[in-house]
């Protein structure tokens, strides 16, 4: 009985590596997500928290990797770029998103500007590699605060959020308080045009832009502490018809940071919250101090989206 015991636990522990957990990791904090879909692989990017409590502000430098191909089991790629790689950033590696275009990965990101001009701003690097190294691809942003005039406040041009039109015309979503959207040059290293807002009720931050048969969806974060609120839309151009809560407020985060794929003919709302517990007698989870998760995401026949349930359990085999 004894033997029997000594060899049943590691076959536990081993067999509970392949159980889906939120937040997915606890070893590290990861936030706003992004994932992108290529060549049947799921590459998870995310901002990294390293706040040492949840008391003061955000502490952020780079940005981590991950991919899965089955959204349970994901692979540690490491840190695919620094703020501070772009030579004119301060630092603050805030949210990001990713594309790939004819064999380019163009890394879409915020950072904070150093004192030329000051603020956030958004910057473009590029890969031949979805786990990088990324480079600066421009020398210089996109979006810099001077260049939108909305707002006050030094951070309302953060979160770019990209989509492409089926005939490659690529837009750049974005903003804080004020959601905006601009295109993209063909080489998507500049802008091609001006810079529009868009009306969303309640709007954070937090753009994320999908589509899925015939109808646009523009989901981003909504009021303060965070939900995340969803339009829709036959259009990329609008208009958006509001249709409400697609997620409540995430346990013990008051920011929130969705994205939103289809990966083997399922769909999937990948997000943060502050629920990772202390570990090692390290300060636990919080609000500078977030985790990555994942949920099913259902449609109804109508388009609209099903109200994510937010679990501990994360996937169970028959979601994946
Ligand atoms: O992670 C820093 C900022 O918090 C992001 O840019 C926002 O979306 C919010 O999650």
């Amino acid at each position: 009985m004894k033997k029997l015991k000594a060899l049943a636990l590691p076959l536990l522990f081993s067999s509970s590596l392949a159980v889906a957990q939120n937040p997915l990791f606890t070893d590290v904090f990861t936030a706003d997500p992004a994932a992108l879909v290529h060549n049947d692989t799921v590459y998870l990017y995310t901002g990294h928290d390293e706040a040492p409590n949840n008391d003061v502000f955000f502490e952020m430098h780079d940005w981590l990797a991950f991919s899965s191909t089955d959204m349970v089991n994901w692979k540690k790629h490491g840190p695919i770029m620094k703020a501070t790689d772009f030579k004119w950033a301060k630092g603050e590696a805030w949210a990001s998103h990713m594309i790939e275009r004819d064999g380019t990965f163009y890394f879409f990101t915020t950072v904070r500007h150093n004192d030329t001009k000051p603020g956030f701003a958004i910057g473009v690097a590029t890969s031949k590699s979805p786990t990088g190294p990324f480079k600066d691809a421009i020398g210089h942003a996109l979006v810099t605060d001077d260049m939108t005039k909305h707002t006050p406040n030094d951070w309302d041009d953060i979160d770019p959020a990209i989509y492409t039109e089926e005939n490659g015309d690529t837009y750049m979503f974005f903003g804080n308080l004020m959601p905006k959207y601009v295109k993209l040059s063909d080489d998507l290293l500049s802008l091609d045009g001006e810079i529009k807002t868009l009306d969303l009720p309640n709007f954070t931050e937090a753009l994320w832009v999908h589509k899925k048969n015939d109808n646009y969806y523009v989901s981003y974060a909504c009021e303060f502490p965070e939900k995340i609120c969803y339009a829709m839309s036959k259009s990329i151009h609008g208009p958006w018809e509001y249709k409400g809560i697609l997620n409540e407020i995430a346990g013990n985060s008051e920011t929130n940071h969705q994205s939103i794929i289809e990966y083997k003919g399922k769909d999937y709302f990948i997000y943060h919250t502050g629920a990772v517990p202390p570990i090692d007698g390290k300060p636990s989870g919080g609000r500078f101090r977030r985790s990555v998760a994942i949920e099913p995401l259902y449609y109804n026949e109508d388009g609209t989206l099903k109200r994510i349930i937010m679990t501990t359990e994360g996937l169970s085999k028959q979601d994946k």
